[in-house]
C-alpha cells in the first residue's frame, strides 16, 4: 500500500489545483513502482497534527480519488469522518482506512450502507493531538488485541461482514518506543483474530529513535521494519518507498515459494 498525502502547497491561492495535480503525479509514480493499493489521506494523523473540516478534507481527497478511480488500482481513503467515507464510497473507493476504527458517531453506518468496501480498523490510544503525552498499558499486546476484537464485533454487529475487515495495531499511535517494538515482536499474536493484518511503520519516529536518522532519511530502517512485519504475519504494509519495499519483499516471497524441492524453477523466478 503506497501512501499519498494530499495537503495544501505553498503556491495555494486557496484552491486545491496544485495539491491535486501533485498527488495524482505521485500516485502515478507509485503505480509504476508496483503499488497494489494507494492510500489517500487529506488529514494528517501524525502526533501533534491538527484536524481539518469535513469540507476541506473532501476538497483535498475526492478530486484525487475521482481521477484514480479511472485507473485499475484499488484506492483506500484514510479518514475517520463518516461524511468523507460516504463520498469516498460513492466515488469508487475500494477501502476505508480509519485510524479511529469506526468509533466516530455514524462511521459504522456509513460503511455498512455499502456491501463491498473493505475497512481497516486501527488501534489508537487517545487522539493524534495528545496521544504521545503519556501512553500507558498494563499489557500492550493483550490490550491492542482486545480492542481490535471489540471493533471487529462492533463492525459485524453493524452489518459489515468479517471478510471486509482488516486490522492494524497502529504503530506510533499512543505508544512508547517499548510499546511499539513489543507489538512488532508479537505481531503474530494478532493474526489469531482471523482477519488480515495491515502494518504502517514507514519513516516513523520509532525507527529514527533507533538509528538517529531524521524523517527524510529512514528508508533502510523502513524497509527492514516492513519486512519484519511481513515475517510476523502482516498481509499489507503501508509504505512511502514502494519500489524498495517490493524488492525486499520479493526475497521473502522467494524464501517462501522457491525453497521446496518440488517447486519448478520457472514458477519461482521473478515471483
Ligand atoms: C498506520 C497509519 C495510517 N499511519 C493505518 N493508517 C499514519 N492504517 C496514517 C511517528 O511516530 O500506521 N496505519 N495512517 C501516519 N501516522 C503516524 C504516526 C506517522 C506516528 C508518524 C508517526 O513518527
Amino acid at each position: 500500500m503506497g501512501i499519498i498525502n494530499v495537503t495544501p502547497d505553498s503556491f495555494s491561492d486557496g484552491g486545491h489545483f496544485f495539491s491535486t495535480q501533485r498527488a495524482i503525479a505521485h500516485a502515478k509514480n507509485l503505480i509504476e513502482e508496483g503499488a497494489d493499493i494507494l492510500d489517500i489521506g487529506g488529514e494528517s494523523t501524525r502526533p501533534g497534527s491538527q484536524q481539518v473540516s469535513v469540507d476541506e478534507e473532501l476538497k483535498r481527497v475526492i478530486p484525487v480519488l475521482e481521477v484514480l478511480a479511472d485507473t485499475q488500482i484499488p484506492v483506500s481513503i484514510d479518514t475517520s469522518k463518516p461524511e468523507v467515507m460516504k463520498h469516498a464510497i460513492a466515488a469508487g473507493a475500494f477501502m476505508i482506512n480509519d485510524v479511529n476504527a469506526l468509533r466516530n458517531p455514524g462511521a459504522l453506518e456509513a460503511v455498512a450502507q455499502n456491501n463491498h468496501v473493505q475497512v481497516c480498523l486501527m488501534h489508537m490510544q487517545g487522539t493524534p493531538q495528545t496521544m504521545q503525552a503519556n501512553p500507558q498499558y498494563r499489557d500492550i499486546v493483550q490490550e491492542v488485541q482486545d480492542f481490535l476484537q471489540q471493533r471487529i464485533q462492533a463492525a459485524t454487529a453493524a452489518g459489515i461482514s468479517q471478510d471486509r475487515l482488516i486490522i492494524d495495531p497502529g504503530f506510533g499511535f499512543g505508544k512508547t518506543l517499548q510499546h511499539n517494538f513489543t507489538l512488532l515482536n508479537q505481531l503474530d499474536q494478532l493474526t489469531k483474530l482471523g482477519v488480515p493484518l495491515l502494518a504502517g511503520l514507514s519513516r516513523k519516529s520509532m525507527l529514527g529513535a533507533i538509528t538517529g536518522n531524521d524523517v527524510d532519511h529512514r528508508i533502510h530502517e523502513s524497509i527492514a521494519a516492513a519486512l519484519l512485519a511481513v515475517v510476523k504475519g502482516a498481509k499489507i504494509v503501508r509504505v512511502h518507498d514502494v519500489k524498495a519495499t517490493k524488492e525486499a519483499l520479493a526475497i521473502h516471497n522467494a524464501m517462501k515459494n522457491c525453497a521446496a524441492p518440488e517447486i519448478n524453477a520457472s514458477t519461482c523466478n521473478r515471483n
